[in-house]
């Protein structure tokens, strides 16, 4: 078990975005979480489970905002792998297009008016199986540099990565890097065969000794049990170092995927596996991700009530929608909820 002292400034694991947390107070961070911990927790009487999570949040993140985050698809489509739920595989007949890598300019000019509209993160994503040094990947880091060059946190995901390119991420500024494992071990198998779990673990392993913030979630809807979303969450917490950040997506079904008509997830199961996502790592940001678009309002304000404190906003996530720009200013504003503000609230720390 490791304690962290939460003082006035974020600590080193830190919140991020954490802002000023101007009472020292102790949080617990546990390593050692056993399955059936986590299922007792995940099976609580719904508004029980909530006001766990919540009580524990506003424990660690006092001034409870919420992070506007913007997701760009830098490389869309065409990807060798094969993930039962992507659209961008290129085995999958989805009507996404391969497409080849942005220019630089583009992805900063979307960058820039991501800052405009409130965004105080930046994730590029490429559909790729892992990154190839050569002119592609100098084009990433030169995006990279231009994001923090922005004030913006930067985040990307490209597949698996070596540890030399790990470090030129870092050495470029990246802040974070998103590589989920989207559901258990023993679940993996049928969702993906073209890579296994421990490839997964490795690029973690890699990013987190680079230096660079750890990103990484997982979806439900891929036809997982409880044991399997739980098991997935334990491996998480159970790391020596949680990660920073961790997005929860509900599946996205897409016409064309294998998954396309998997029953569709209970918004409230969403809330569970948010809540039990701050339970067993307070300190990390929790990202209410994709799925957005097919739940209501009042469904998402119950995950942000039980820990969620990021949104991916803009009308795309990578290739499928997300609510309109419009729709999720309307509902910050009656929900009078507080986005995280540009240099204002700049995380302290990864
Ligand atoms: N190719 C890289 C990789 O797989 O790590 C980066 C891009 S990939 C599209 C990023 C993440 O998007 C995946 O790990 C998965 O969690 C999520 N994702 C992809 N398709 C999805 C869908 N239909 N619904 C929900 N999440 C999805
Ligand atoms: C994450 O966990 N979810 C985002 C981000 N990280 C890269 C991606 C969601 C993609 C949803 C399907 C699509 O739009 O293609
Ligand atoms: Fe490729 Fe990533 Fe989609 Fe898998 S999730 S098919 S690796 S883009």
């Amino acid at each position: 078990m490791s304690t962290v002292a939460f003082t006035g400034h974020a600590h080193p694991s830190a919140p991020l975005g954490a802002g000023s947390h101007s009472l020292p107070t102790e949080v617990s961070l546990r390593h050692d979480w056993a399955l059936p911990e986590v299922k007792a927790l995940y099976e609580l009487p719904l508004l029980e489970l909530v006001y766990r999570a919540q009580s524990l949040h506003r424990q660690v993140w006092k001034d409870n905002k919420v992070q506007l985050c913007s997701l760009l698809s830098i490389k869309t489509g065409g990807c060798p792998e094969d993930c039962g739920y992507c659209p961008q595989a290129a085995r999958h007949q989805t009507g996404v297009k391969a497409e080849k890598l942005m220019g630089v300019a583009d992805v900063l000019e979307a960058a820039k008016t991501a800052r405009e509209a409130g965004a105080t993160r930046f994730c590029m994503g490429a559909a790729w199986r892992e990154v190839k040094d050569g002119e592609q990947f100098d084009s990433v880091l030169q995006m990279v540099r231009g994001v923090k060059t922005l004030g913006l946190e930067a985040c990307c995901t490209l597949g698996m990565i070596t540890e030399s390119q790990a470090k030129r991420l870092k050495d470029a500024g990246l802040d974070s890097y998103n590589h989920n494992l989207d559901t258990s071990a023993d679940h993996y198998g049928e969702i993906i065969s073209t890579r296994t779990y421990d490839d997964r673990l490795q690029t973690l392993a890699r990013v987190r000794q680079a230096g660079i913030g750890v990103c990484c979630g997982g979806i439900i809807g891929l036809g997982e049990t409880v044991d399997d979303r739980c098991h997935m969450l334990l491996t998480l917490a159970n790391h020596a170092e949680h990660p920073e950040s961790v997005p929860v997506n509900a599946l996205v079904p897409v016409a064309g995927t294998p998954l396309a008509n998997n029953k569709p997830v209970d918004s409230l199961e969403m809330v569970r596996t948010i809540a039990v996502a701050r339970i067993l790592m307070p300190a990390s940001m929790v990202r209410l991700s994709a799925g957005r678009s097919q739940m209501n309002e009042e469904a998402q304000l119950l995950c942000m009530l039980a820990g969620a404190n990021s949104v991916f906003f803009g009308d795309k996530l990578l290739t499928t929608g997300n609510p309109e720009y419009e729709q999720d200013m309307s509902l910050f504003a009656r929900a009078g909820l507080e986005p995280l503000q540009p240099n204002v609230d700049k995380p302290v720390s990864q």
